[in-house]
């Protein structure tokens, strides 16, 4: 009997034991180490992030991706899911449901166009998963589909584009009736598209310039430099040619060449200028210093950083802002016109030098560069 008792003492303890025992696994870290054993450092759980990326269609892209990238690591508590929508909508709209499917704790959108985009983003509002847009814009009837926008004031690019060709005229006795613009759009519907060719319209409708053309790049190198071929043959009167942005603008400065026409500001001795956006590449750069493109309107690729902000800002139970737009430079090799003004407000346009390239070029192939520029490269 006493034998018996025993036992039982010893089984109940044993199952005790095996009650705790199965406690701390499934309760892992919250035990202590009352029970005689250390505590294991509870494991970091991942902000698991999925990020529907355009495509790899321009220079400015390809940083933009490697800026994302190299945020949102695991050594910096992320899991990023990557999809490159090769320039398809329908391709984002799948990737969201993806991401919705697999549960991630963001959705980051750089959306191709503008519109289209209700019936998806509400389904991530209902699984109640928060969308941040980058870069370009959604067209929706409620904003409250996503939590927040960051990236580029398009028009305002555009604008401060338009008034530096304003003043070179003056500055140069060109009549604006003696301007032939062709303009060489982005992605149609992208906001990239619709800021750029608004800003140029707008500009020539209130100084006189000519549109001639408005034609498709899709903010290739290849559409731009097809583009410029025909429009050359088309339009023999073109001096200025638009690009909105510098992938297109290298493909239309070898069309230029390349039917024996010389590229430069020097519109009245018959050359034709080449006008872009971007200013990403160092070789953009070394263009405008070779007077082969006049002027860039900067555009910054670097959401990463800006986009874990916002992230973090969420995390803390915050409220990001709702539109955040980057400040970005002009750059010229003209130092006749050293600043512009656009709805009163005056903006400097950066003489680009050797320097500044050099810069630029480090910066480049690091991965990352300045968003401030010092003053002393100017
Ligand atoms: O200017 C262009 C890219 O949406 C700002 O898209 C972006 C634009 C950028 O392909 O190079």
């Amino acid at each position: 009997m006493k034998k018996l008792k025993v036992s039982a003492a010893v089984l109940s303890c044993f199952l005790l034991l095996s009650f705790l025992c199965a406690c701390g696994a499934r309760f892992g870290n919250s035990g202590t180490a009352d029970a005689g054993e250390p505590a294991t450092e509870p494991e970091e759980k991942l902000t698991v992030v999925g990020f529907s990326q355009v495509g790899a269609e321009s220079d400015w892209r390809s940083a933009n991706t490697e800026s994302m990238k190299s945020v949102f690591t695991e050594a910096n508590g992320y899991e990023l899911i990557f999809e490159d929508a090769q320039q398809k909508q329908t391709n984002q709209i799948m990737a969201i449901r993806s991401f919705i499917q697999q549960e991630v704790d963001y959705i980051v959108v750089a959306p191709v166009t503008e519109t289209g985009w209700d019936t998806v983003l509400q389904e991530a509002k209902d699984a109640g998963i928060p969308v941040i847009i980058v870069d370009r814009m959604v067209d929706v009837p409620n904003s409250n589909l996503f939590e927040c926008w960051v990236g580029s004031d398009f028009e305002l690019e555009a604008r401060k584009m338009c008034e530096w060709l304003r003043w070179f005229c003056v500055k140069h006795n060109i009549d604006a009736k003696d301007i032939y613009i062709a303009d060489i759009q982005g992605t149609i519907g992208a906001s990239a598209q619709i800021g750029r060719t608004r800003g140029l319209k707008i500009a020539a409708e209130e100084y006189g310039w000519n549109i001639v053309a408005e034609v498709e790049g899709e903010f290739t190198r290849t559409k731009g430099y097809e583009a410029t071929q025909q429009l050359l043959r088309k339009y023999p009167k073109m001096n200025v040619v638009y690009c909105e942005n510098d992938n297109e603008a290298f493909g239309a400065i070898e069309a230029i060449e390349d039917a024996g026409r010389r590229v430069g500001s020097n519109i009245k001795a018959g050359e034709i200028m080449v006008l872009s956006f971007d200013g990403v590449k160092p070789e953009a750069l070394q263009d405008v210093l070779d007077d082969s493109i006049s002027c860039i309107a900067e555009c910054n690729p670097l959401h990463g950083p800006r986009v874990e902000a916002i992230i973090q800002k969420l995390e803390n139970g915050e409220t990001p802002q709702k539109y955040e737009y980057v400040d970005e430079d002009v750059f010229s090799a003209y130092d006749q016109i050293e600043s512009v003004i656009v709805d009163s407000k005056e903006y400097p346009i950066t003489q680009v030098s050797e320097a500044l390239i050099e810069k630029r070029r480090a910066e480049f192939d690091a991965g990352s560069y300045d968003e401030e520029l010092p003053d002393n490269v100017y």
